[in-house]
């Protein structure tokens, strides 16, 4: 079986509940109490030692961090598209992995962290890392319906939630057209699921 150990208005935990769904997986979700800090409790730090949220475990199995997540699923029990096994194509998927634990955790992530939750942040530097990451996406799918390989794959996946949550973060994505698009394309897949907070750009 799996579980799925998260934070219900985590955009990490929710790029996996994403993915489990659109590959139609049942899973149960153990939801952790962050104002009793069990993320840094004895047991579960045994699941993950740096005390963070999502691990999914999968029998004996236990994998931590989303995007790992994301990669585990793709590779365990979706299609070959998903995170293929072709050298360059793999690393074109890898790259967005990238951004999306660098670039959309410093930048979209860090400013929700901080006006919907309090966190301090240097507000400046995460503006700024958020309007050039969204300045590249929208350049990079003008021409493109997906990030990576001209089809969907995790790519899209682990960047998705942090975009869809940026209104949280007061950041305005009306400049952004393409990546609005990009947007309206995922919501209209089979097996979607929300979250409280995500901006929906399709009708
Ligand atoms: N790189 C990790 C980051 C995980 C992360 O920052 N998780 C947050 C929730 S979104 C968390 O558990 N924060 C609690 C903490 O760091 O103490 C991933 O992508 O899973």
């Amino acid at each position: 079986m799996l579980t799925l150990h998260e934070f219900s208005l985590s955009g990490n935990c929710h790029k996996v509940r994403l993915l489990l769904s659109l590959l139609s997986l049942d899973y149960q979700s153990r939801l952790l109490n962050s104002a009793e800090r069990e993320h840094k409790s004895e047991s579960f730090l045994q699941l993950n030692p740096f005390g963070q949220t999502p691990v999914l475990t999968d029998g004996d199995t236990v994998v931590r961090d989303s995007q790992a997540i994301l990669v585990y699923l793709a590779r365990t029990y979706g299609a070959d598209e998903w995170f293929p096994q072709d050298p360059a194509k793999m690393a074109e998927v890898v790259s967005w992995l990238a951004v999306a634990a660098n670039e959309i955790a410093r930048g979209p992530n860090a400013l929700r962290l901080h006006y919907k939750f309090g966190r301090a942040i240097n507000i400046d530097e995460a503006t700024k890392i958020t309007t050039q990451v969204l300045s590249v996406l929208n350049l990079h799918l003008q021409t493109r319906h997906w990030l990576a390989n001209n089809t969907l794959t995790i790519a899209d996946i682990a960047i998705y939630p942090y975009i869809a949550l940026v209104n949280e973060g007061k950041f305005d994505l009306e400049p952004y057209l393409y990546v609005q698009n990009w947007m309206g394309r995922i919501e209209h897949l089979t097996g979607y699921v929300t979250m409280p907070g995500i901006q929906r750009f399709s009708d």
